[in-house]
C-alpha cells in the first residue's frame, strides 16, 4: 500500500482523507495557505507543507508549489478532494510524470469528461440515454436555429467547456435564439476560452439523481445506487439524499446499468458520478460525469456502509473494485450542507470568526467539518462549513432525525444555512418528496 499520501486540498474534505489514511496505516502531508494556518487539517495531518498566500490561484491551484511539497516530503501519491485540481487533467498529468500516483483518473478521462459534448457524444455511443439535440457542437447561428426548430422549442444551449450552469441559457422561442447564442458564446469565451457549444431539448421540470461509480484498473467498474440532488440553488446543491424518493426499483436498476456501461467504455477509474436528469415520465438522460469524489459522497457511504474514500485509494493502489454491491433496504441517508451564508439575505456570504460551536450527536448522526469554536471562516474560500448526515430506516424517521440534528447546532458569531433546512424540513411538500429542481425558485424563506 501507499505509504504517504499529500492532500492538496483545505477543509473538511482535506480532514477526511486524513481519517481514512490514518486507518490504513498511511502517513498524510497537509498543504495550506497562510490564510489556512490555524486549520484542523494542518494540525491532524503528519507532516504540514505551506504553499503559498491565501488567495487559490497562488496556494492550492499552485501546481508547481504543490508538486515541491510533494518531492520535498517524499510521497508516493497525492489526494486531491474536491474543487482546486480535482479535474485538472494537467495536473493528473503532471503527477504522472513525476511517478506520484494522482488518486483519479488518468488526464485522458479527465479531458474527456470535462469537455461536455464530448462526454456525451462518447456516451451516446455506449448507449447511454442522452438528451435530444445537436451532434456534437453547433457551428454557427444558422445550423442552430435550424436544430432548435427541429427538436422543437423550448432548448437549452450549453458551453462544451462550461458544467455547473456557466455558459448556459433556455430558450423558449425562436426570436430569442439569436441574442441568447451571442451572448452564451460571449460569456464561454471569456469565461473558459472556449466557445463551443451544443443543443439539447430543455427538460422542463426535471429531478437530478447521480449514480456513484468506482472502476478499477483492470476494467471493472461497480455503481453505488443514486443520490437525489435535487435541491439546490443556482447550481449549488443544498440538500442531497439516497435513496431518491422517485427513483423505483427498475429505474434504479437501468441508471445503475447505464452508469456502469458508461464508465466501462471509457475504462473509468476511481471514484466517479454520472448525473442525470430525469423527467417527470421516468425517463432518464445523462447529464455530465464527474470524475471526483463529491462533496455529498457521505450519503452513499452511510446507507452502504462503505468508505469511499478507503475505495479510492485501493484503486489507486491497484487494486480490484468488488462486483456488484448488496443494495441496503431499508436504509435511508440524508445530508445538508452547513454553509456560512445568510439564506434570509440571498445567501449572501458571511464569513468571520466563529464564537461558540457545538455539533450534534448522537444515534445516526455524522458531522464532516473542519469547523470549531474560534475558528475563522476565511472570505478567499468556499462558504462551506460542514455537512450534517443523517442515516435511519425510513425517509420519515431521517427528516425527523435532521430536524432534531439542526435544532442541537449551535453556531454562534457568523450566519449560516441552519434556520433555512429547518424550515426546508418542516415543508409539506419537501416531506412528500415532491419536488424538482426549481423547488427552492418559489420557496418562501420567511414563511
Ligand atoms: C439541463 C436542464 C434541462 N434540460 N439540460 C444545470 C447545470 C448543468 N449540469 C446542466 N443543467 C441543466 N441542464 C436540459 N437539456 C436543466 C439543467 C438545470 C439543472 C440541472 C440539475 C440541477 C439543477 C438545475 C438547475 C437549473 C438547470
Amino acid at each position: 500500500m501507499f505509504k504517504k499520501i499529500l492532500i492538496a486540498n483545505r477543509g473538511e474534505i482535506a480532514l477526511r482523507v486524513i481519517r481514512t489514511c490514518r486507518e490504513m496505516g498511511i502517513a498524510t502531508v497537509a498543504v495550506y495557505s497562510t490564510a489556512d494556518r490555524d486549520s484542523l487539517h494542518v494540525r491532524f495531518a503528519d507532516e504540514a507543507v505551506c504553499i503559498g498566500p491565501p488567495p487559490s490561484k497562488e496556494s492550492y491551484l499552485n501546481i508547481p508549489s504543490i508538486i515541491s511539497a510533494a518531492e520535498v516530503t517524499g510521497v508516493d501519491a497525492i489526494h486531491p478532494g474536491y474543487g482546486f485540481l480535482s479535474e485538472n487533467p494537467q495536473f493528473s498529468q503532471i503527477c504522472q510524470d513525476y511517478k506520484i500516483k494522482f488518486i483519479g483518473p488518468p488526464p485522458e478521462i479527465i479531458q474527456l469528461m470535462g469537455d461536455k459534448s464530448t462526454a456525451k457524444e462518447t456516451m451516446r455511443k455506449a448507449g447511454v440515454p442522452v438528451i435530444p439535440g445537436s451532434d456534437g457542437l453547433v457551428p454557427d447561428l444558422a445550423t442552430a436555429r435550424k436544430i432548435a426548430s427541429d427538436i422543437g422549442y423550448p432548448v437549452i444551449i450549453k458551453a462544451t467547456a462550461g458544467g455547473g450552469g456557466k455558459g448556459m441559457r433556455i430558450i423558449w422561442k425562436e426570436k430569442d435564439l439569436e441574442h441568447h447564442w451571442d451572448t452564451a458564446r460571449a460569456e464561454a469565451l471569456a469565461a473558459f476560452g472556449n466557445e463551443g457549444m451544443y443543443i439539447e431539448k430543455y427538460i422542463e421540470e426535471p429531478r437530478h439523481i447521480e449514480i456513484q461509480v468506482v472502476g478499477d484498473q483492470y476494467g471493472n467498474v461497480s455503481h453505488l445506487s443514486e443520490r437525489d440532488c435535487s435541491i439546490q440553488r443556482r447550481h449549488q446543491k443544498l440538500v442531497e439524499e439516497s435513496p431518491s424518493p422517485i427513483v423505483t426499483p427498475e429505474l434504479r436498476e437501468k441508471m445503475g446499468e447505464a452508469a456502469v456501461r458508461g464508465a466501462k467504455f471509457v475504462k473509468y477509474e476511481g471514484a466517479g458520478t454520472i448525473e442525470f436528469l430525469v423527467d417527470k415520465y421516468g425517463n432518464f438522460y445523462f447529464m455530465e460525469m464527474n470524475t471526483r469524489i463529491q462533496v455529498e459522497h457521505p450519503v452513499t457511504e452511510e446507507i452502504f456502509f462503505y468508505d469511499l474514500i478507503k475505495e479510492q485509494i485501493k484503486v489507486a493502489y491497484g487494486e480490484r473494485v468488488s462486483g456488484r454491491h448488496y443494495y441496503p433496504k431499508d436504509r435511508y441517508a440524508m445530508e445538508v450542507r452547513i454553509n456560512a451564508e445568510d439564506p434570509f439575505n440571498d445567501f449572501r456570504p458571511c464569513p468571520g470568526k466563529i464564537t461558540s460551536f457545538h455539533k450534534p450527536g448522537g444515534h445516526g448522526v455524522r458531522v464532516d467539518t473542519h469547523a470549531y469554536a474560534g475558528y475563522t471562516i476565511s472570505p478567499y474560500y468556499d462558504s462551506m462549513i460542514g455537512k450534517l448526515i443523517v442515516s435511519a430506516f425510513s425517509r420519515e424517521e431521517v427528516i425527523e432525525k435532521m430536524s432534531r440534528a439542526l435544532d442541537e447546532f449551535v453556531i454562534e458569531g457568523i450566519k449560516t444555512t441552519i434556520p433555512f433546512h429547518q424550515k426546508l424540513m418542516k415543508d409539506p411538500q419537501f416531506r412528500k418528496g415532491e419536488f424538482t429542481t426549481r423547488f427552492l425558485e418559489t420557496f418562501d424563506f420567511k414563511k
